[in-house]
């Protein structure tokens, strides 16, 4: 057995990866008026992972009071409250950071509003501890419950971020639950003041790619919740869809400058990113 199996069996066979904390890999949920879906979210996230932190962006749903409250009954859950909204990119960096300082290798990414499979961060996190250069990616499926607008919507997104990274491979472009390596993403976001609001998870996948580090894509179902159900969405189609449009425009543009050494890269065959 390679030591990259053993690694992975040994995560998977913790009996309860939720009460024997992991040094290496964290789940980052990221938090802005979800109201009361989000103390479910987490409850979730924490029973299948220790530690789980979340970073509440500014909410005035009294929900950064309210997690402080379950943070303080759990050790394996962390809380940390934004005075001002910044964006959901914005939100994963401060944790990000955090997460670096206190020598996390790898963070999954789950949003907060109930749409992401809690059930599966012990898989995502089994693949990354298998395979820890590369990103972990969600590949969205989905039920009778999803938009057709969003689902057709996606494709196109997925059809740009292919070219813009000549097929590197990456399955789908906007699922934020992800596994990412952690000092790479850090990199990159320094890097540049983009990727703070809903560019972020597109423009994450199109740059670590960029840099070199190839997905692992893992299928993972989606919800879309009904109000009735506690569903909360932020997304707004005008203001979201102008702002990956101009986040299209602009990875195409660096893609054009870049497209020398992606080809450069793809002749010679790199090895692959170490984290
Ligand atoms: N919209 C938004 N979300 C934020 C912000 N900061 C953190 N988030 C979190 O980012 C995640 C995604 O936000 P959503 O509004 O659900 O966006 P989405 O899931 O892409 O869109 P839907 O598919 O319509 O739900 C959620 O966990 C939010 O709580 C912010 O400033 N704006
Ligand atoms: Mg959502």
């Amino acid at each position: 057995m390679s030591a990259a199996h053993e690694r992975c069996a040994a995560v998977s066979s913790a009996a309860t990866p939720s009460q024997t904390p992991s040094a290496t890999h964290l789940v980052l949920i990221p938090s802005y008026n979800t109201g009361a879906k989000v103390y479910e979210t987490v409850a979730a996230a924490r029973a299948q992972w220790y530690p789980v932190w979340v970073v509440v962006d500014g909410s005035t749903d009294g929900t950064g009071a309210g997690l402080q409250r379950m943070a303080a009954a759990d050790v394996g859950l962390r809380v940390w409250v934004l005075p001002a909204n910044q964006g959901k990119g914005a939100a994963v960096l401060h944790g990000l950071e955090e997460a670096q300082r206190q020598g996390f290798t790898h963070v999954l990414t789950m949003d907060s509003d109930g749409q992401h499979p809690a059930d599966l961060i012990p898989a995502f996190m089994a693949a990354s501890v298998a395979r820890p250069e590369t990103m972990v990616l969600g590949r969205p499926v989905f039920d009778a419950s999803a938009p057709l607008i969003r689902v057709r919507g996606r494709r196109i997104s997925n059809a740009w971020t292919n070219l813009e990274t000549l097929g590197a491979g990456i399955g789908d472009s906007l699922y934020g639950f992800r596994v990412y390596p952690v000092a790479a993403l850090a990199r990159v976001m320094h890097g540049q003041p983009w990727m703070r609001r809903f560019d972020f998870d597109t423009e994450a996948a199109v740059r670590l790619a960029w840099r070199g580090v190839k997905p692992v894509n893992v299928d993972a179902p989606v919800k879309y919740l009904r109000a009735d159900e506690g569903g909360v969405s932020h997304f707004r189609y005008g203001r979201d869809n102008a702002l990956l449009t101009w986040m299209h425009t602009r990875l195409m543009l660096e893609f054009l400058l870049r497209l020398p050494l992606l080809l450069w890269r793809r002749l010679v065959r790199r090895p692959p990113f170490q984290p």
